[in-house]
């Protein structure tokens, strides 16, 4: 332990920390920008690059000798002495944000980070009152190369955010720092667009930039157009995740579960059914599940790779293509729903599948390039025409004038929208294989799971790479979980080595699984956040009467009246999928 001051302030603080971890100690608030420090998601950024936190350094003997350091990656010493409130750090600090918006557009008005911009509320808590210095701007067009991610390089503020969480969390590799000085922006190799870069949309770029360099692909405006289009029959659905984290962006706790208020919100902007992507969830469970078995039972490939997550599907389709013949072959399940959508409810409820239009909410961005992949769009009929986030989500129901704090509870549309706790699980890490495994294990044991025993403790919890066992009957299985791309290499590498011993392997490319999701809410950098949706989406799970996919009996009579047997020769054809190097 050492001792040092801030502020007059006596602390006794840990060897090795710096300042601006003892300046929580102090209850003193430093500002940072380029700065993170996410424990629970591995994700630290520490360049140091925006000199937003300089601190003022006091030396006893001769004031003349203080210096100005940034606090971010300045180790306290004993005896150690700090000003945060003189006129020069105070001046320092705000200097760094006039210079930064000196080259930034002027467009807060219009910018999709208007007030979620951490640049906009930094200049807004140092007081800065004008732009001081304007001249020559960076005048970069935007990319909009992909169905996902807008980038704006005039946006940039070279944090290098996005390159850590690319290349460190993720180890995609797509970003890095391109040109210099005043031209200086992050993005992929010799700046070629997005869409021809490896980029897997995962969207954790985006969910780090705090200025709008990054963002999604808005497709709002394609959602309102189809719903004043009365010629069309427009139905919604909502992943997992969207309900444990919707709220955020009304000002509820992280982790308040409103997926009554959603459902009446949908309802009133006007969607002609409000359905739940997990009734697409449980399917996949019985396709899955069944898969799994077939696979185990006849000595097939394996471990089986869970397939739901696109940014994870791309990931190896792009890095580990020897390996394609090991993930599921299940489409995901929003996409399973759009297809059930455009046959089966199309054909119950006497509608031409050509008028349908179905609306995705997801956490996800790379569910909207997904959505746009040629083998699922080859025959429109059977697939999603629009996928929005829960930040889009949440805009529109803004737009909309509706009062989402105020709203009544509604329930989901039925039959597509009956579900239960397994498919609730699947905005977690860790939710579909255990969802997999309620099932799996009622399959081959017979045997029921009553009561709290759904539960595996061990596939539970946020940490990024998981290693469990579960015994199933006479069987030993063992399971490997990955959250994050970087913890998902590591898996893959082993099956590569041979080294693999899982029998199942589930993969989300997020840190977290969905509830951290590119599309999600901005955590601003405070990782509590996702910890409580976390367990929120476990907090609802035993709210659920219904706990095990293979019990839903809506999805029961959709296979009775329309698909006949789970992986059987209809359900192959509609529900699965193929990979492409
Ligand atoms: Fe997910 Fe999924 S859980 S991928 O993890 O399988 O996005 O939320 O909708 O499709 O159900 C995301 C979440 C989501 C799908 C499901
Ligand atoms: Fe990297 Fe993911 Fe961003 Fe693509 S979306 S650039 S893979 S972090």
């Amino acid at each position: 332990k050492i001792k040092i001051k801030i502020n007059d302030q006596e602390l006794t603080v840990p060897e090795g920390i710096t300042i601006l971890e003892a300046s929580h100690e102090a209850g003193v608030k430093i500002p940072t920008l380029c700065h993170l420090d996410l424990h629970d998601l591995q994700l630290y950024n520490k360049t140091a690059s925006c000199r937003v936190c300089m601190v003022e350094l006091v030396d006893s003997q001769d004031k003349s000798r203080n210096k100005l350091v940034p606090s971010c990656v300045t180790k306290a010493y004993d005896g150690m002495a700090v000003r945060t409130d003189t006129i020069r750090a105070i001046t320092a600090r705000r200097m760094a944000v006039e210079l930064l918006l000196s080259n930034h557009p002027n467009e807060c008005f219009t910018c999709p980070k208007n007030l979620e911009c951490e640049l906009q509320s930094l200049a807004e808590e140092l007081n800065v009152r004008e732009i001081r210095w304007e001249g020559e701007r960076m005048n970069y067009p935007k990319d909009v190369s992909s169905d996902a991610i807008v980038k704006d390089a005039n946006k940039c503020i070279y944090c290098r955010r996005c390159e850590t969480a690319c290349n460190v969390i993720q180890t995609c590799g797509i970003l890095s720092g391109i040109g210099r000085g005043f031209e200086a922006f992050v993005g992929p190799a010799f700046n070629i667009p997005m869409v021809e870069s490896s980029c897997t949309y995962c969207g954790q770029c985006v969910q780090v930039c705090p200025t709008a360099a990054l963002t999604e692909m808005y497709h709002t405006d394609k959602v309102w157009e189809a719903l004043s289009d009365p010629d069309k029959h427009v139905v919604v659905q909502t992943a997992p995740a969207i309900r444990v984290a919707l709220g955020e962006l009304f000002g509820m706790e992280a982790g308040t579960i409103v997926t009554g208020k959603m459902v009446t919100a949908l309802k009133r902007m006007g969607f002609d059914a409000v359905f739940d992507t997990d009734f697409g969830a449980d399917l996949t469970i019985m396709e899955e599940a069944s898969e799994f078995i077939y696979r185990l039972e006849n000595n097939k490939t394996l471990p089986m790779l869970t397939s739901c997550c696109p940014a994870w599907v791309k990931f190896i389709e792009h890095q580990f293509p020897e390996l394609l013949e090991i993930p599921s072959t299940c489409k995901s399940p929003h996409i399973m729903f759009g297809t059930i959508a455009k046959t089966y409810y199309a054909e119950k409820n006497n509608l031409d599948p050509d008028n349908i239009v179905v609306v995705s909410i997801m956490p996800c961005i790379a569910k909207k390039a997904e959505a746009a992949r040629p083998e699922l769009t080859k025959d429109k009929r059977n697939n999603v025409d629009i996928v929005i986030t829960t930040r889009e989500l949440g805009a529109m129901i803004k737009e909309a004038g509706i009062e989402f704090d105020h709203l009544p509870d509604s329930e989901f549309d039925r039959p597509l929208g009956e579900t239960t706790g397994a498919s609730v699980i699947f905005g977690t890490t860790g939710g579909v294989a255990e969802a997999a495994v309620r099932t799996a294990y009622e399959w081959i044991t017979g045997e029921k799971l009553k009561g709290e025993d759904v539960v595996f403790k061990q596939l539970r919890g946020a940490t990024g790479l998981k290693k469990a066992t579960v015994e199933i009957g006479d069987k030993e299985i063992n399971i490997g979980i990955a959250s994050g791309l970087g913890n998902a290499r590591t898996l893959l590498e082993e099956i590569r080595e041979g080294k693999s011993k899982y029998e199942i392997i589930e993969i989300m490319a997020c840190p977290g699984g969905c509830i951290g999701g590119g599309g999600q809410p901005y955590h601003h950098g405070n990782d509590e956040i996702v910890r409580k949706r976390q367990e929120a989406i476990y907090r609802e799970d035993k709210n659920k009467k219904l706990r095990k996919s293979h019990e839903n009996l809506e999805v029961l009579k959709l296979y009775e009246e329309y698909l006949g047997k789970p992986f059987g020769e209809k359900a192959h054809k509609l529900l699965h999928t193929h990979y492409e190097e």
